[in-house]
């Protein structure tokens, strides 16, 4: 299977084979990044398929309806909304399971992932928009109350779990975002102990380094596709990326 993003005009690839787990990604993707998270956590062997979400193929809507990732495929089933696809896994990859028991703590699970929506709103305004000072305000308002949420080591316990997967993601970027924008330096080690002591836990989860990248990549990513620059999720992803199965294997 190709690592590069497939782009509009690229033909669909065959469906998988009888069994196999396949990933519609992107490298930078965040929503992605929660379900490449998950796998990685649950080490649930898979492939991927990398689409190019600015130019996307024109099959990705015959794939899944809304024509974003990330998308799970296997045995002709198809799951898409990233918390669609992380709940499905846990449930059914049974093995380490990530999310709670207990009735409320679900329900507090998908509470406070919209905390970190904030924070992803805020992103996309300040990097993608132009829309700065309503950013900025958006990104505060939700680490303040991401901040407040956290009373363990992680959003999930005593240990990682989905909802530390589901919110690592836009917090990753926020440093990459910092570096474009000095105005969105909203994070301050002392106002957010908490969140910075969690970050530093989350740095050293084993899934977290497979999947991460750096606070440079992630900039020169954002700077290259601002600038319209097509083949930025390949070329971003090949400069630094060593945690994506099937970069060392690609066949082309
Ligand atoms: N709510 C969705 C959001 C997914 C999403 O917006 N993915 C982006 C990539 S970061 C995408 O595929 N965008 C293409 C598009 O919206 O057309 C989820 O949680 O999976």
């Amino acid at each position: 299977m190709s690592a590069k993003a497939l782009v509009a005009g690229d033909p669909r690839p065959p469906p998988p084979g009888k069994g196999v787990l396949r990933l519609y990604s992107m490298p930078f993707s965040p929503f992605a990044q929660r379900t490449r998270l998950v796998l990685a956590a649950k080490k649930i062997p898979y492939e991927v398929v990398n689409v190019n979400t600015y130019f996307k193929p024109e099959w990705l809507k015959d794939v899944a309806p809304l024509a974003r990732v990330p998308i799970l495929e296997q045995d002709g089933v198809v799951i898409y909304e990233s918390l669609a696809c992380n709940n499905y896994l846990d449930e059914a990859y049974p093995e380490s399971r990530l999310r709670a028991k207990d009735a409320y703590l679900r329900a507090r699970e998908n509470m406070v992932v919209e905390m970190s929506g904030k924070v992803m709103s805020g992103l996309i305004q300040v990097a993608l928009r132009n829309q700065i000072e309503d950013g900025v305000i958006c990104i505060a308002e939700g680490i303040d109350l991401l901040e407040k949420e956290l009373s363990q080591p992680f959003f999930s316990g005593n240990k990682v779990g989905m909802l530390d997967y589901n919110i690592w993601p836009v917090i990753e970027r926020l440093p990459a975002l910092e570096r474009l924008q000095p105005l969105a330096k909203v994070w301050s080690d002392n106002k957010h102990a908490k969140l910075t002591a969690w970050a530093e836990r989350m740095h050293q989860d084993g899934a977290v380094k497979q999947c991460e990248f750096s606070a440079e990549t992630h900039a020169t990513y954002m700077k290259r596709t601002l600038a319209g620059d097509i083949r930025a999720p390949d070329t971003c992803a090949q400069e630094t990326f060593t945690g994506y199965p099937n970069l060392s294997r690609s066949t082309g």
